[in-house]
């Protein structure tokens, strides 16, 4: 598709070559992650569409030459000439930088994209992008390119086709964008089912009722057809918070679920207290995750606080020489979805996923003190008694809690004790340089302290299985040997005390056997850093050690595979006079093999343990160490290979280099 380029269109393609120069500077990476980013743009623009009442479904389809489409059934983009800009409001859309809000007059309310830089974005950094728009019979075309000039530089996002159109039949409405990421931006990276699929799910929680589909013709799925995902729940967050609960107890059903507005700004809660101690709370702006909370959480928080206290006094439920409860004893076992939807929010944070728009405390506090207060009117009183015993529960907890502590801080002077005896500290004192490994088995603990580097390697061995933390209370944590000796060991401190700026070992690794006893393990160590130590994982101070499945012997050279792919590749370069054999355990391997396969930071390898989404980490700890048996057969069955895939590693981290032999 050739065409001239004059002086007017360079003027018009100025902003978007300024996209294709510094990439960063508008989605952050040219990696997988940018390339997804370009996509939800598209997708936000669509949403945008369907929030203000046109359309009720997005359809994502994608395409084996990494092409992908976003189709919506709305008004579809304005097809008219813009008044001032003279060029059609489909152009416009793709071939404009939103920064100065261009269409924010009353034909085009464009809000802009939550993620907020834009279509033409997407259009700048794509190979080509094709956009239909289906309008009262007629159907639109327009098409765009990132194409080569003759002076070997790229115009980026340039129209190579002006608006077509063609008859369709009235009754089909809406836009349908097609685009292909460039290749010279993203090289060879490719759409991910899983990463589109799971914002859709998010996208179908946070907006109940409207349908979502990902098709993808890159794979067969069953009849020979692509594999089709739909996500729709009527129910919205109140649904959501049944998800996060699957497996978990609940106090009372079905969620209580709070909706209220002022002007422009909307609130939603949905919660449902359970029977476990901890506290889950989600929290979205426009659909965008907040993870590091703000304003709005600080609301919400003193609002529940706030009326169950005012109510309870009303009630006489809090007698009068009775203390008011706290916040934390009304958020045990709260499981929460909080969700507010405005105008001109502003991210702080380390991330910018924290909403800092101060008078949003007091508009959530207000709506929400209020919203909760007419719910507890209207309330069965099995839901109320509920709420106030599992209070009740939890600030008699809060006064044995304030023992346990002093039993955390006893932990530091029990170096002396007959459990220490156990560990083999290193010799080395800058902790960015120490490792710990936390062992399985005293047999493994024994050939790990042998075979180690006594300078910088610290071991630690667990007999038995350490105590499994879910649905159990701090105070009853604490009591456990085994625990207590890591958090001596990590000098840390545990829960509300801890403290990362103690931590005596920059890289802590799990090592344990790759059968289920040691997944049981590992899942078991790793809830407990999740609940109780979760900067350890935030701040990339937790591993997973990776000992080798099988040794092959050939003549006097060994070789080590870490799974079957490696075997397969390795069994092809040896001859036939071999042995082989498969390690059972940790414990088979003496001390010089432990070193070279497992802990020689030069030839082994470590699985950064990492929390990519706190949602799908909360409920799959509950899935694998709550109470829900069901859940959990049905859970180790769709990832049948409990060993390979290591659960709960598996979906709690993102494998930084899974084979980290440069780390
Ligand atoms: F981002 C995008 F441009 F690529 C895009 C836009 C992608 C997708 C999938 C959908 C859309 C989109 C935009 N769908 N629907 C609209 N609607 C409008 O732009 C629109 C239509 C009519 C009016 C009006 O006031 O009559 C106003 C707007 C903003």
């Amino acid at each position: 598709m050739e065409r001239d380029y004059g002086a007017k269109d360079i003027a018009v393609l100025k902003g978007l070559d300024a996209v294709r120069k510094r990439p960063g500077m508008y989605i952050g990476t040219t990696g997988v992650k940018g390339m997804h980013h370009i996509l939800w743009e598209i997708v936000d623009n669509g949403m945008d569409e369907v929030l203000n009442g046109y359309g009720n479904s997005i359809e994502i389809e994608i395409f084996k030459d990494n092409s992908i489409s976003v189709t919506d059934h709305g008004r579809g983009i304005p097809v008219d000439i813009h008044p001032t800009e003279h060029v059609s409001g489909v152009e416009l859309v793709f071939t404009t930088l939103h920064a100065g809000g261009k269409f924010n007059n009353k034909n085009y309310s464009v809000s802009g994209g939550l993620h907020g830089v834009g279509a033409s974005v997407t259009n700048a950094l794509s190979e080509w992008l094709s956009v239909d728009v289906y309008k009262k019979g007629t159907k639109y075309n327009m098409r765009f390119a990132s194409v080569e000039l003759k002076n070997g530089e790229i115009a980026s996002g340039a129209k190579v086709q002006e608006l077509m159109t063609e008859p369709c039949d009235p009754k089909i409405k809406g836009t349908k964008v097609t685009f292909k990421p460039d290749p010279r931006v993203f090289g060879n990276e490719e759409f991910s089912f899983d990463t589109i699929a799971k914002r859709l799910k998010e996208l179908a929680f946070l907006n109940g009722g409207v349908k979502f589909s990902l098709t993808d013709n890159r794979v067969v799925g069953e009849g020979g057809r692509a594999k089709v995902r739909k996500f729709c729940y009527d129910g919205g967050i109140s649904d959501f918070v049944l998800h996060l609960n699957e497996g978990k107890t609940a106090k009372y059903n079905p969620p209580i679920y709070i909706e209220k507005k002022q002007d422009k700004f909307v609130v939603e809660i949905a919660f449902q207290h359970t029977d476990t101690y901890t506290e889950s709370l989600f929290s979205y702006v426009n659909d965008i995750p907040t993870t590091e909370g703000g304003t709005h959480e600080t609301g919400f928080k003193s609002a529940l606080t706030k009326a169950l206290n005012d109510f309870g006094r009303a009630k006489n439920i809090i007698k009068e020489k009775q203390a008011n409860f706290s916040g934390e004893d009304y958020r045990e076992g709260l499981t929460a979805v909080l969700t507010v939807k405005m105008q001109n929010m502003q991210f702080e944070g380390q991330t910018k996923t924290k909403l800092g728009n101060p008078e949003v405390k007091s508009i959530v506090e207000n709506l929400l003190t209020d919203g909760i207060k007419d719910y507890l009117n209207k309330a069965k009183k099995d839901v109320i008694d509920a709420i106030y015993e599992k209070a009740r529960v939890a600030a008699k907890a809060r006064e044995s809690a304030a023992k346990a502590k002093s039993v955390a801080r006893n932990l530091n002077n029990m170096t002396s004790s007959a459990l220490i005896g156990k560990m083999a500290n290193c010799s080395g004192r800058k902790p960015e340089f120490n490792e710990l490994f936390i062992v399985e088995g005293d047999s493994a603990g024994g050939s790990a302290k042998q075979g180690r580097d006594r300078a910088t390697q610290a071991i630690l061995p667990l007999r038995g299985k350490p105590l499994n933390v879910e649905k159990k209370k701090i105070e009853d944590i604490l009591k456990n040997d085994e625990i207590k000796l890591i958090i001596n060991a990590l000098g840390t401190g545990f829960g509300n005390e801890f403290n990362i700026n103690n931590l005596k070992y920059h890289k802590v690794i799990i090592l344990a056997d790759a059968d289920q006893d040691g997944a049981h393990i590992r899942a078991i160590l790793l809830t407990m850093f999740f609940r109780y130590m979760r900067e350890l994982i935030t701040g990339g101070y937790l591993y997973i050690g990776m000992p080798p499945l099988y040794k092959i012997t050939e003549k006097n050279k060994i070789q080590y595979a870490y799974d079957d792919e490696e075997l397969k590749k390795i069994l092809e370069t040896v001859g036939r006079n071999y042995t082989l054999q498969r390690y059972k355990g940790l414990g088979e391997m003496n001390p010089e093999q432990l070193w070279e396969t497992t802990m020689n930071p030069k030839t082994r390898s470590l699985m950064k343990v990492s929390i990519d989404d706190n949602a799908e980490a909360e409920r799959l700890i509950v899935t694998l160490m709550g109470d829900g048996a069901e859940l959990r057969r049905e859970y180790i069955f769709e990832y049948a290979d409990f060993n390979k895939v290591d659960t709960l590693a598996e979906a709690t981290k993102k494998a930084e280099n899974k084979r980290n032999h440069a780390n």
